[in-house]
């Protein structure tokens, strides 16, 4: 246990990257200019995404939205970490994880949707996302279940001897939950092959994290569960990407949990059903624009002669334009088939539910 109190110690307050742990096979610290161009993309997909879509909501084409603006370095560089065969247990805002893994565009917008081409069937609020195509799992929706969930998912891999890893997404917000600490003591005792990933994002729709918690940080936590705790900065990509690659690699290995706080920014709206200007300071969100995830890996890009104004240029129209003909696609897609609600509760439908579609489908 002393190793992994001392891990937590090196918790930077700064939010700069803990060094990945030495012991961890296959986990370089530097992101390859190919890497981080992948990363890159995916993120200026998902800000001009949840752009359109936020839009979208404001014009009553869609019900409701969850953007991830400002924290798309976390989500993305976190999943990028991963092999295709392990599994994603996300909370609110890492549904377009997804996407990196290879999900097409227009069935994640039918979701949003809720139409025919949702793979879902149109059965879970918007912007809750899931495949099992590319393992990802859709979040309830109460803040913290997923958790549980995650580390039965992770232990189950345990015990089937694979090295599937899993990676447990959690805002401040969801540390406040029984289900956290649940999630948390269950996966130390047992070592499962989980990374919980906190993205502190500073407030739980109005409440500040100061408010959450009196402990000095997250990763902290992690000490009393008997496992490390790091802290890095969650709009760095690459610091990301090393610290969840180091804390997957651990796990894979046999090395049990870690938890990995990245701190980061909200900076638009909990939801399109939320007004941030009613309970926080507009000079605090100006700060954080001059942290904005997206300008820090392009500026990397820059520097290191991979990218320019061009072709940056290039790609964000490139982008949109993708956006926007998937948007119009998903769109025109009719409403799920009405007798689709009945199925996949039974395996053999019971007499009064047979009934019942066959009212509803002759009422049609
Ligand atoms: C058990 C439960 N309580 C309250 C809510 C309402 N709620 C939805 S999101 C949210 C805040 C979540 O904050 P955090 O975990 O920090 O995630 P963030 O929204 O910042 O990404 C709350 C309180 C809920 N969904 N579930
Ligand atoms: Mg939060």
């Amino acid at each position: 246990m002393a190793r992994s109190a001392k891990d937590a110690r090196l918790a930077q307050p700064s939010g700069r990257a803990r060094k990945p742990d030495a012991k961890a096979p296959d986990a370089p610290a530097r992101l390859s200019p190919g890497d981080a161009l992948e990363i890159y993309r995916a993120m200026l997909l998902i800000r001009t995404l949840d752009g359109r879509m936020m839009t979208l909501q404001r014009q009553g084409r869609i019900g409701f939205y969850g953007a991830c603006t400002g924290q798309e370095a976390a989500v993305v560089a976190s999943a990028y970490a991963l092999r295709k065969t392990d599994w994603i247990f996300p909370a609110l805002r890492e549904g377009a994880a997804m996407l990196l893994r290879g999900f097409p565009l227009v069935p994640y917008l039918a979701q949003v949707f809720g139409n025919s081409g949702d793979v879902t069937k149109a059965r879970q609020m918007p912007s809750h996302q899931a495949a099992r195509a590319v393992n990802q799992v859709s979040w309830g929706s109460c803040i913290g279940t997923q958790l549980p969930q995650a580390v039965g998912a992770a232990w189950a891999a345990k015990l089937k001897h694979d090295d599937t890893v899993v990676l447990a997404h959690l805002g401040d917000g969801a540390t406040s939950s029984a289900d956290f600490h649940t999630a948390m003591n269950f996966a130390g005792v047992f070592r499962v092959p989980v990374v919980f990933f906190c993205q502190n994002n500073h407030w739980s729709i109005s409440l500040p994290t100061s408010k959450q918690s009196a402990s000095e940080s997250i990763a902290i936590k992690a000490v009393a569960y008997g496992f490390p705790g790091v802290k890095v900065d969650g709009n760095d990509g690459e610091a990301v990407w090393a610290a969840v690659s180091a804390a997957v690699a651990r796990a894979r290995g046999g090395g049990g949990p870690t938890l990995v706080e990245a701190e980061t920014y909200r900076m638009g709206a909990h939801s399109s059903s939320d007004d941030p200007s009613k309970y926080r300071d507009p000079k605090e969100v100006e700060a954080w624009r001059a942290r904005d995830p997206l300008d820090r890996l392009r500026a990397r890009l820059v520097r290191e002669g991979h990218w320019d104004a061009g072709k940056d240029a290039a790609l964000s129209a490139q982008l949109l334009a993708e956006v926007n003909s998937a948007i119009a696609e998903a769109e025109a897609l009719p409403p799920p088939p009405v007798g689709s609600l009945f199925d996949d509760v039974y395996c053999a439908l019971p007499w009064h539910l047979e009934e019942q579609r066959r009212e509803l489908l002759a009422g049609r």
